[in-house]
């Protein structure tokens, strides 16, 4: 020890009710849950994570969130040591063990330990860690009210550097952006590809309303293809709103009637500015308060249940 006090005090509860983290098969305390610091999602950013919502004792989009991990794994040639099958019972058993009927689950893959050295075939075991605890991304208020948006000048890296589609363990990119985002006192920051197009947020989708319609930008744009996203396509499908895919520039924003958000984390919020301008009434509009609506009334059924635990 070099003399420095530890961050964390111990934790004073009894231990079949401290938090407990799945890894690599073992259900452990959340003091005892440690990777080696040899494991190269560390060294280099090298594996994929998911986050994923629990509502209401139901984990919404298991299934799309487990696909697209399995996917993003894929894509960067990385072999998941188990089944999807046997993740999802890892994950269901990690939530009961949490006894959680509301919360985020964070599923992480690591490349796994390795030497000094980029190469990822020198990694024979990919780590697996589920945590499920609990997320709460914007204070109330802002749902109520609406976020404040900037443009950031961190671009979305173009698909041929990254696909945007894989929810990998660098998240820098984003990271930059969301700096800039707060350092502007501002919550969220739209992020452009390279040809000057909206792309997504640092962590969410983004859609507008205008004249009684709905936009969104395409996949092709450069954001990932969010799972909100594809809930709130498909509400918009049921309210009978049509919801149109569309390259947008900031014009689109500036001149919208309404904004809104959509992410894991996020739900769906309204934003009411961007760059320090009003978009529409500078207030959440109808449309959104629609689609909050619907989104509160989906998350109630839709989604695997949570095994009891007593
Ligand atoms: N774009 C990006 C870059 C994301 O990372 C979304 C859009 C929304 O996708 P989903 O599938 O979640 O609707 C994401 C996902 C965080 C956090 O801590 C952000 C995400 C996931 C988990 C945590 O801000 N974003």
């Amino acid at each position: 020890m070099l003399g420095l006090k530890s961050g964390t005090p111990p934790d004073a509860r009894p231990r079949y009710l401290r938090m407990k983290i799945h890894i690599d098969g073992q259900l452990l305390d959340k003091e005892d849950a440690k990777i080696s610091v040899f494991d190269h999602g560390l060294l280099y950013g090298d594996g994929v994570f998911e986050g994923i919502r629990i509502y209401h004792g139901r984990i919404f989009r298991l299934n799309a969130h487990l696909k697209r991990l399995y996917e993003s794994a894929r894509s960067i040639c990385m072999e998941i040591p188990i089944s999807i099958e046997e993740m999802e019972k890892a994950t269901l058993e990690t939530v009961a063990a949490n006894n959680l009927q509301d919360g985020y689950i964070r599923l992480v893959i690591t490349r796994g330990v390795g030497s000094l050295g980029l190469n990822p075939f020198q990694c024979p075991r990919p780590g697996i860690i589920i945590i499920a605890s609990t997320i709460s991304l914007y204070p109330a208020e802002r749902y109520e009210k609406g976020l404040n948006l900037i443009t950031c000048a961190t671009r979305r890296p173009t698909p041929a550097a990254l696909s945007p589609q894989v929810k990998s363990l660098n998240y820098l990119n984003n990271v930059m952006a969301k700096i800039e985002a707060i350092q502007a006192g501002c919550e969220e920051g739209i992020m452009l590809n390279e040809q000057g197009y909206v792309a997504e947020c640092t962590g969410d989708n983004v859609f507008v309303i205008k004249d009684g319609q709905v936009y969104t930008p395409p996949i092709s744009a450069g954001g990932l293809d969010g799972i909100t996203r594809q809930a709130v396509i498909e509400i918009l499908g049921q309210l009978g709103i049509r919801c149109t895919e569309k390259m947008m520039t900031r014009h689109d924003l500036f001149t919208a009637d309404e904004c809104f958000l959509t992410g894991t984390a996020a739900e769906v919020i309204p934003a009411v500015q961007l760059d320090r301008r009003v978009i529409g009434s500078g207030k959440p509009g109808p449309v959104t308060a629609q689609v909050v609506a619907a989104f509160h009334e989906l998350v109630k059924h839709d989604g695997t249940p949570v095994p009891y635990t007593a």
